[in-house]
């Protein structure tokens, strides 16, 4: 037991290495999640595994999450970026007053991402791009966006060396 004991102390003193500190400097968080009432799971765990292999910590919020929610994981991870997907049309409506709080919420200009089937009908992107910019987010996808494309633009912003 007593055995058991030290153990457990020596390793939670352990001094990290400076690989593993260059690692853990080098780990941009993006807290991820799918808004409001949308149950679309398949791209969200797509995402999450896409952005983990590009060296992203990632805070899956995953499907169903409020305004508040995203904001709330942001300030506890102290996230660099939220990443928001909308699949099933309302996006418009889920996202209105987003950025607001986030800056209520002392999250002043953290990025906001956005991407996935934003609105029902036949608004063309370029339209649906402008709304969604006036809301206050950083970027908007189309839907069949580029991952690779996002992902160069979020490293770029956020100012992620290769
Ligand atoms: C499976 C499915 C469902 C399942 C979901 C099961 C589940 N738990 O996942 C069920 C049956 C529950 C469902 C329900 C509904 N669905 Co549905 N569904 C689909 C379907 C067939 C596939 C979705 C999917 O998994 N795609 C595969 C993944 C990999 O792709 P993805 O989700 O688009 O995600 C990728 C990209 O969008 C992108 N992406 C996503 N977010 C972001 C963010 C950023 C920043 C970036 C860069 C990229 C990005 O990257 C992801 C990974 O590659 C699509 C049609 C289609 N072919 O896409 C319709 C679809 C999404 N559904 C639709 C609709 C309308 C609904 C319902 C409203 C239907 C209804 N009347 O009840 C409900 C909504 C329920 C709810 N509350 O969410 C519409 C949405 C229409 C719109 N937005 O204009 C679609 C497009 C079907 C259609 N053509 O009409 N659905």
């Amino acid at each position: 037991m007593l055995v058991i004991v030290g153990r457990t102390c020596y390793d939670s003193i352990r001094v990290i290495t400076e690989e593993e500190r260059l690692i853990s400097m080098r780990q941009t968080t993006l807290v991820l999640g799918v808004i409001g009432a949308d149950v679309h799971a398949v791209g969200n765990r797509i995402l999450e595994h896409f952005f983990k292999e590009a060296g992203f910590k990632v805070v899956n919020l995953g499907v169903m999450v409020s305004q508040e929610e995203f904001i709330d994981a942001a300030i506890e991870s102290a996230a660099d970026a939220i990443v928001v997907s909308s699949l099933y049309g309302h996006g418009e409506i889920d996202c209105r007053g987003f950025r607001q709080k986030c800056y209520e919420a002392g999250l002043k200009n953290i990025p906001l991402y956005i991407g996935g089937n934003l609105v029902v009908g036949k608004a063309s992107f370029e339209e649906v791009e402008k709304r969604f910019l006036e809301m206050g987010f950083t970027r908007v996808y189309p839907p069949g966006a580029s991952l690779d494309a996002a992902l160069a633009d979020i490293k770029k912003d956020l100012g992620v060396r290769e």
